[in-house]
């Protein structure tokens, strides 16, 4: 995005040269409401990109201004009680710096973004690392990126209510053009994979809607989970999580666990399967494949996981006869926002005109549609900044 007019922005609002910091939000090819279990994701940066200018002001106050939405907001550094609206975000990575010890002595600052709202595309990741980034350099923080993550992630946990994983958050901070990242949510271990999809390309397609669950049901399944976990321990006492379980081990206590229970866990430890899988996939170059595990990621977040809705279900379901579409799911938390979808390169534009009619005339609502183009993590203008 460009960077411009946040900058002059600025300079008309405060009267000083900011520094720039920018962010991405993200898409995950496979490997959904895993982070969370200790398990296996498989996202990307993309181009669209949060930018931030930030200026001290030592005065112990923040003063914020969002182009979007053409609203200000105000607190004092001392003040880190969460309020409503856009300025909570900016109130938890500013609180949680301050936790992990870097002295935010005040600022003001000015931000704009690309990145869809409520599309599931992380937005909320890529104000957080590109706030986390920015202050950081500005304060002296001396946190790696990879505390600037968990920064971001301890502010949902603590502001926003919602008990993330780690995946938006590293996936904003530590993307690659063309790569994705296998990242292993336990020991945080990062592979960047080459996105390669010969022929082929991402296409998201937004159903523009947010359903009110998203945040109450998303911290469900985590307890859900969690408790899945303790009644397996019951009989497995070597585990610690579900990722150290096969989906046999599952099966073998069903008779133990809450019938949802018992979905919720099959579906997380088939869906760490399938995430391997879908790596060998594209390691050999088998499209068909990834498109299959990629399905089976949605049959398993719809049926057994319970985060799509009808308007996902409905998106996935246009493409399954189609020859130009290899694979689709919906994407991140669920309840509305994206499906990702592997379609044919010289079929885009069918493909994006084909599902915008369907969408209107059986739903009678309009969708957005974005091609994939992959990008780099946070940092400060100029400067990418290393783990
Ligand atoms: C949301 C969360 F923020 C992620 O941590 C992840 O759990 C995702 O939902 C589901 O895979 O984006």
């Amino acid at each position: 995005m460009d960077a411009n007019k946040v900058r002059d922005k600025f300079v008309e609002l405060f009267k000083a040269e900011p520094m720039i910091a920018r962010a991405p939000g993200r898409v995950n090819i496979i490997g959904e409401h895993t982070d969370y279990n200790d398990g296996f994701v498989l996202p990307a940066a993309v181009d669209k990109e949060m930018v931030f200018a930030i200026a001290e002001n030592n005065q112990g106050v923040v003063r914020a201004y969002s182009i979007d939405l053409n609203e200000e907001a105000t607190f004092e550094i001392g003040d880190a009680q969460p309020r409503e609206g856009w300025i909570n975000f900016i109130i938890g990575v500013t609180a949680e710096l301050v936790k992990k010890g870097v002295e935010v002595k005040g600022y003001d600052l000015v931000f704009s973004s690309d990145v869809p709202i409520g599309a599931g595309m992380s937005s909320s990741a890529a104000l957080e690392c590109a706030l986390g980034t920015g202050l950081n350099t500005m304060f002296e923080g001396n946190l790696s990126q990879e505390e600037i993550a968990l920064v971001g992630q301890a502010s949902e946990h603590h502001y926003v209510g919602v008990k993330c994983g780690i995946m938006d958050q590293f996936a904003s901070t530590f993307g690659k053009e063309n790569h994705v990242i296998r990242l292993d949510c336990r020991s945080r271990e990062m592979e960047l994979v080459p996105l390669k999809m010969d022929g082929y390309k991402l296409v998201l397609c937004d159903t523009k809607v947010s359903h009110s669950l998203a945040s109450s049901e998303y911290n469900t399944r985590r307890e859900q989970c969690e408790a899945g976990v303790e009644v397996l321990k019951k009989t497995y006492p070597e585990i610690t999580n579900l990722r150290d379980c096969t989906p046999e081990m599952v099966k073998s206590v069903k008779d133990q666990l809450e019938e949802k229970v018992y979905d919720r866990c099959l579906y997380v430890v088939e869906e760490n399967d399938r995430l391997m899988r879908a790596c060998d996939c594209m390691a050999s170059g088998d499209l068909v494949g990834l498109g299959k595990e990629i399905y089976g990621s949605h049959d398993g977040l719809s049926k057994m996981y319970e985060v799509s809705c009808p308007e996902l279900d409905f998106l996935v379901e246009q493409t399954r006869d189609r020859e130009d579409v290899l694979g689709a799911r919906m994407m991140g938390g669920g309840f509305g926002g994206c499906t990702i979808n592997l379609v044919k390169a010289e079929a885009v534009d069918q493909f994006i005109a084909d599902m915008t009619a369907a969408y209107k005339k059986d739903l009678n609502k309009d969708m957005a549609a974005y091609v994939v183009v992959t990008g780099d993590g946070a940092r400060v203008e100029a400067e990418v900044l290393s783990k």
